[in-house]
């Protein structure tokens, strides 16, 4: 009787065991097949966020086509393109573009022009430093990062001998920049130094060295013009006429400039510009419980006016101040005043 208890306690810890053993091995089967659907689920998203965002690109390529189209040179904040985009549902989600002129912000690469240092633009640079409080030497360490050469520049230049020492070791880029991020690897360039700088600066090609006026914040024009108010800068971009300045000499011709030196009125002749080649597209993408901001860098070549995306970056360092996407589709018609 013990003994045939004994046989049946023990068949009954074999079966719990083999019963415990598939389970786990169920659960481990479960698992494995919903972290195969969650990658997959993953990779959907992410293939209709790139989807989404392709369309915010060509809708932003076809704005400023039709901008192309118009007749008119100047570029404006009046015009179409520049207009808030409203959000618009897209499967799954909603998307909001906004679509920015690139050139009203200092561009780094003009700090080398054909191979030299660039001495206007980097008056400018060391102006714009001295506003934002920041260290003139960040001046000097991009000179380097940007030329060819292996000469430091200034005070506070940097070239191999300085980045062979840092741990880990790389070397001075000795080209123009690509991006934004890309400044972290420069001397002096610490994470406030880059929050600090972002809304005023732009990484764009080195021959894209003008400056739309009609696009002007009051913090670069004071660093464009040597000695000129504050209060001076914001008064005269506030008497913008509606359709922009038609010419950088109708800017000019304004009474604010009476004092300004023929030498300095010649660099701002040279540096300013009423038109714009280069334009950033921000484009809030809400898909499921997720929403990413993308950035497009978008092109218009002047001779033909072909359009090209010429960068891309997920999460751009600054954004610009601009709608965000409504929480519900009935937010959306709320919105629209439905
Ligand atoms: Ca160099
Ligand atoms: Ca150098």
């Amino acid at each position: 009787m013990t003994r045939r208890s004994d046989q049946r306690g023990v068949a009954l810890l074999t079966m719990l065991l083999i019963a415990a053993i598939a389970t786990t091995l169920i659960m481990v089967i479960i698992e494995r097949q919903a972290r195969v659907q969650r990658e997959l689920a993953g990779q959907m998203q992410q293939d209709q966020i790139a989807e989404y965002n392709r369309g915010a690109v060509l809708f932003a390529m076809a704005a400023l086509r039709a901008d192309a189209r118009d007749g008119t040179t100047v570029d404006h904040p009046g015009e179409a393109w520049a207009q808030p985009f409203p959000a618009y549902p897209v499967p799954g989600g909603m998307i909001r573009p906004a679509l920015r002129d690139a050139q009203a912000r200092f561009n780094l690469n003009s700090l080398i022009k054909g191979g030299n240092v660039n001495a206007t633009a980097l008056a400018v640079y060391r102006r714009l430093l001295a506003q934002l409080l920041l260290p003139p030497e960040l001046a000097d360490s991009l000179v380097d990062w940007l030329d060819s050469d292996r000469e430091p520049f200034g005070a506070g230049g940097a070239e191999d001998d300085y980045y062979l020492g840092r741990q880990p070791a790389y070397r001075s880029a000795n080209r123009a920049l690509s991006t934004y991020g890309e400044l972290r690897l420069v001397r002096g360039y610490n994470s406030t130094v880059m929050r600090t700088l972002a809304p005023w600066v732009v990484v764009l090609p080195a021959s894209a060295s003008k400056i739309n006026v009609n696009f002007l914040t009051p913090g670069l024009l004071e660093a464009l013009v040597p000695g000129l108010a504050p209060s001076a800068a914001v008064e005269l971009l506030q008497r913008r006429p509606l359709d922009g300045w038609p010419t950088v000499a109708a800017f000019l011709d304004n009474p604010v400039f009476n004092g300004v030196s023929s030498e300095i009125r010649q660099q701002l002749q040279d540096m300013l510009a009423v038109e714009s080649g280069y334009f950033e597209l921000y484009t809030r993408i809400r898909f499921g419980d997720r929403e990413r901001l993308q950035w497009s860098l978008i092109a218009r070549h002047d001779n033909n006016g072909r359009l090209e995306v010429i960068a891309n970056e997920r999460n751009p360092a600054w954004v610009p101040e601009f709608e965000p996407i409504p929480e519900s589709v009935a937010d959306k018609k709320k919105e629209e005043g439905e």
